[in-house]
């Protein structure tokens, strides 16, 4: 991000959010980028940037495709890396049809699944089975000719009348990103959960892959989208996944039906056929199944691959507590996580965890999470009583992170080694301690059974070695990440790196992008030299996956000849004498490929790739504009209006995504939309957001008396104009109901919030931090933001749309008890909201 002239920040407050990385944004300002802030609220990022722009939540696909429309009718694209590297010139099936010709759907949609068949969404294949191109992209069918008319409709006027943004605001952004852009200079976008939770989050980040592409802003330094991780290691948890849907290194669950043996799983993830490097997923997927199941996984039982579980549906956190609800779960582990306060729908949390037998929290403190079995909101309003709760909870108090060692790994996929600080006091013990142990007495209590679904758990990896005080080696599972030799000379010698692992049971590895971060037995992800060494890339510091790479797809920094695109933006380059890639980072490519090889592609995998084919993982190598497969809910990103929205969709008839998930139940109602009767009932917008005070659900941080001090009370960010129509006092109190619950704030009356002209009518929008929940252990307490939030999903990725929703705000505090109950029940009635209400037939939804 140093390295950009031009950096967006859309859909994050980066720097009250992410402090430690904002540092490269002020370089990056230092040295004469532009820095410009799309966002709902004025914020403390906002204060610092060139330009603050207002937007309307859930409206920045119209934002994006109206850049990616501008780029392209104003000739702004950078041809040669659009022609070269990316997917522009590849022709797609005669049986697609897109949103244009459908009223917003794409081909392949089955309203009673209500999900995409992808099969029409594929390349136009020769008889060889190469993809068909037209390098002349005048071929109606070329992806390039598709983005354009796709894209038509997003102009500068629909920003208007979407975003509630002004023409000549448009056309300072458009300008900056694309004066910023070319040859010489490289414009970055920045965002987190404010584009990723809404009904189609994943696809606000693919807009944004969109442009970044055309304007030629991929694998170069200063470009791209950083996607800034939130909690400490969440990108290491998604990398070794406490995802449902996820193995280690991104190989996806086997599904029931589907994956059912080895070879139908390796076929679908990464065939042999196929270029680039998901082709050896059998060396990356055997290497895993041999560091879990060592001797037992052998070639005779295809490495124990029946051992793994099969996914049979989506199984998410909202799913799981529906399933409590239903009576069909016992039991919960909460391990790190307080779901009480923290997920949306906040009183389903609390009622499914109420339908359980026995629940167990390892948490620092006593979160609402763990007690609101005796003064949650529910025991408040008399819909839980304590004396008859069946729930057995199990408190188990856990090591903080300074009370530990092992690796962090952050928004640039670098992991950080931290050492233990201080030995955690009492009973306190870390995540790993705590997991062995428990696989210990489980493995003791199934020891002799003969029943096959045990031999997973018996044959498990598990001897972790202890110091003299017990305690396991952190040290042991980072090397046991990265993965070893098995056989032959070399057995038991660090692989340092992927491209060592086999798939014919010679290495074992649990996480193969991590592959090297313990190359030469030394625990890479320690490194700590003043400013990362004397390289441009600050490679001393920490490990990046995979392969100490710090930017990805970096071969796209040369031009197809293998020359820099630059002097100015020189990153890895062909050096002709030498015969390799080289350059300013670990090249992320075949390393001596020169640029003009064609090999065959029916030599499959990385043997196969071109040498202008910079996009090593995809199977044609090139950039995805428009993606074939992947992306489940449609193959270019399209607007759609949140679940509840004051607005009409101005770009298509459908209302609303129509893959989204929905949770049709009287628990989980959904407020009337534009047009729909009852809409009036919840006229405003919130969005829900973090302070830098607090950390997310509370538990490190309303614990505190010195953060709680700062931030002591729930509050709304309102605008004059709302305050004055609603009669709202600043620092007085207001309720704000949803059609999910009801709950009290401190009122801020601030220009901050802006209201916005959208579609010919005013948008307030209503700003609520959730760091608040109801319980008597925290320092402060309060409403939480959450129990305003219904649960809609992302069919990607299966988030929350916790970034935008429909209620009303009135003066006073709320009623308590069965007066509460009424208030909500009242509203619901006024409005007529039913558990169909916003999740009717796709048919309904398009209005004439
Ligand atoms: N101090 C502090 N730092 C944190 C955390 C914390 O709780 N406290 N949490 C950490 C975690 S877990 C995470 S995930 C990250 C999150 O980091 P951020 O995503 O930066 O955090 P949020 O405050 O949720 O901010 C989202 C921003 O998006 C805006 N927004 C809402 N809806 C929309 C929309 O539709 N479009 C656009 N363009 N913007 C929108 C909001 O106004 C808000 O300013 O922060 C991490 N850092
Ligand atoms: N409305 C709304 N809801 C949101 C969001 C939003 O923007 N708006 N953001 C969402 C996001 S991005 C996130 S990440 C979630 C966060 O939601 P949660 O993960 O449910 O909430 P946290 O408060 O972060 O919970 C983490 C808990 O872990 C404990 N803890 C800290 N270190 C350790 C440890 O080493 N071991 C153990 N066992 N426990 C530890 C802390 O005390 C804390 O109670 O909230 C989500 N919910
Ligand atoms: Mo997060």
């Amino acid at each position: 991000m140093a390295n950009a002239d031009c950096i967006v920040i859309q859909g994050s407050n980066m720097a009250e959010c992410h402090p430690v990385g904002f540092q490269w944004v002020e370089e990056a300002k230092a040295r004469g980028a532009v820095v410009i802030h799309v966002d709902p609220r004025f914020t403390r990022t906002s204060a610092v940037c060139d330009k603050h722009i207002p937007i309307r939540a859930g409206s920045d696909v119209v934002l994006l495709g109206a850049l990616i429309n501008h780029v392209l009718t104003h000739d702004l694209w950078f041809r040669e890396y659009v022609l070269a590297y990316t997917n522009a010139a590849t022709l797609v099936s005669e049986d697609f049809r897109d949103t244009e010709d459908l009223g917003g759907l794409f081909s392949g949609f089955d309203p009673q699944t209500r999900q995409y068949d992808p099969s029409s969404w594929t390349y136009e294949r020769d008889e060889a089975g190469a993809p068909s191109t037209d390098e002349t992209l005048q071929h109606p069918r070329t992806v390039f000719q598709i983005l354009k008319r796709h894209y038509a409709r997003y102009t500068p006027e629909m920003v208007r009348d979407v975003c509630g943004i002004d023409p000549a605001m448009f056309d300072y952004l458009a300008r900056a990103v694309t004066a910023n852009s070319g040859r010489e200079r490289t414009t970055c976008f920045a965002y987190a959960v404010g584009w990723t939770q809404h009904t189609l989050g994943a696809q606000y980040i693919r807009t944004a892959a969109i442009l970044q592409l055309l304007l030629g802003n991929v694998g170069r330094p200063g470009g791209g989208i950083m996607a800034l991780r939130g909690h400490a290691s969440i990108q290491g948890s998604t990398d070794i996944p406490t995802l449902y849907d996820m193995l280690p290194g991104y190989l996806p669950m086997p599904k029931a039906g589907r994956d059912d043996t080895l070879r139908q799983y390796l076929d679908r993830v990464g065939s042999k056929s196929q270029k680039g490097f998901w082709a050896n997923a059998d060396a990356y997927l055997v290497s895993l199944l041999k560091a879990w199941w060592g001797d037992a996984a052998t070639a005779d039982n295809d490495w124990a691959y029946h051992y793994l579980p099969r996914l049979t549906g989506p199984h998410g956190t909202y799913q799981a507590v529906t399933g409590m609800l239903n009576d069909e779960v016992e039991g919960y582990f909460l391990l790190g996580q307080n779901p009480a306060v923290g997920s949306a729908n906040g009183r389903q949390q609390r009622l499914g965890m109420s339908h359980l037998k026995w629940l167990v929290v390892r948490d620092l403190n006593l979160i609402e999470s763990a007690t609101w079995w005796k003064d949650g909101p529910e025991i408040a309003s008399g819909e839980l009583c304590t004396q008859d709760n069946e729930t057995e909870v199990f408190f188990l108090p856990a090591a903080s992170h300074v009370e530990k060692a092992g690796t962090f790994t952050q928004t640039q996929r670098l992991l950080q080694w931290r050492h233990q600080a201080v030995a955690p006091p009492g009973d306190c013990i870390s995540e790993l301690e705590f997991f062995i142990k428990l696989g210990n007495r489980i493995r003791a209590r199934l020891a002799g059974s003969t029943d096959p679904r045990d031999r997973p758990l018996l044959d498990l990896v598990w001897d972790y070695p202890v110091d003299e005080h017990g305690d396991p080696d952190p040290e042991f599972v980072l090397a046991e990440i990265n993965g070893h030799q098995l056989a032959g000379p070399d057995a038991g010698r660090c692989v340092s790196g992927f491209t060592e692992l086999r798939a014919d049971g010679s290495t074992a590895a649990g996480c193969w992008i991590y592959a090297g971060v313990y190359g030469g037995g030394i625990n890479q992800a320690a490194r700590r030299v003043p400013r990362g060494g004397p390289s441009p890339n600050q490679s001393e510091w920490g490990w990046a996956w995979p392969a100490d790479r710090r930017i990805l797809y970096n071969r796209a920094s040369a031009d197809p000849d293998g020359v820099p695109w630059s002097e100015r933006k020189r990153y890895v380059w062909w050096d002709e004498q030498l015969r390799r890639w080289v350059g300013n980072d670990v090249p992320d490519f075949v390393i001596d490929r020169a640029p003009n090889a064609r090999p065959d592609p029916a030599l499959g995998g990385p043997d196969a790739l071109a040498g202008d084919d910079p996009f090593v993982m995809q199977p044609d190598g090139k950039g995805w504009l428009f993606a074939p497969k992947g992306v489940v809910d449609g193959p270019l990103p399209t607007h759609y209006e949140p679940q509840e929205s004051p607005i009409a969709n101005a770009v298509y008839r459908q209302q609303r995504n129509p893959a989204r998930i929905t949770f049709p139940r009287k628990d989980n109602l959904s407020a009337p939309s534009a047009g729909e009767p009852g809409a009036d009932v919840y006229p405003y917008v919130f969005t829900t957001y973090r302070l830098t005070e607090h950390h997310t659900a509370g538990g490190m941080s309303r614990w505190l008396p010195y953060l709680a001090e700062l931030q002591p009370e729930m509050f709304c960010e309102v605008s004059p104009a709302l305050a004055a129509e609603r009669g709202l006092e600043n620092f007085g109190w207001a309720t704000i109901i949803s059609p999910r619950a009801a709950i009290e704030a401190r009122v801020l009356v601030t220009d901050r919030m802006t209201p916005l002209m959208v579609g010919g009518h005013t948008v307030h929008q209503i700003g609520l931090p959730y760091h608040w929940g109801v319980g008597g252990d925290a320092v402060v307490s309060g409403d939480a933001a959450n129990d305003l939030l219904g649960v809609t999903l992302d069919p990607n990725v299966q988030i929350q749309e916790s970034k935008a929703g429909s209620c009303d705000i009135r003066p006073g505090r709320r009623p308590h008890g069965e007066e509460l109950l009424r208030l909500i029940a009242e509203y619901q009635s006024r409005s007529g909201a039913t558990p169909e209400t916003g999740n009717a037939d796709i048919d309904l939804e398009r209005r004439d």
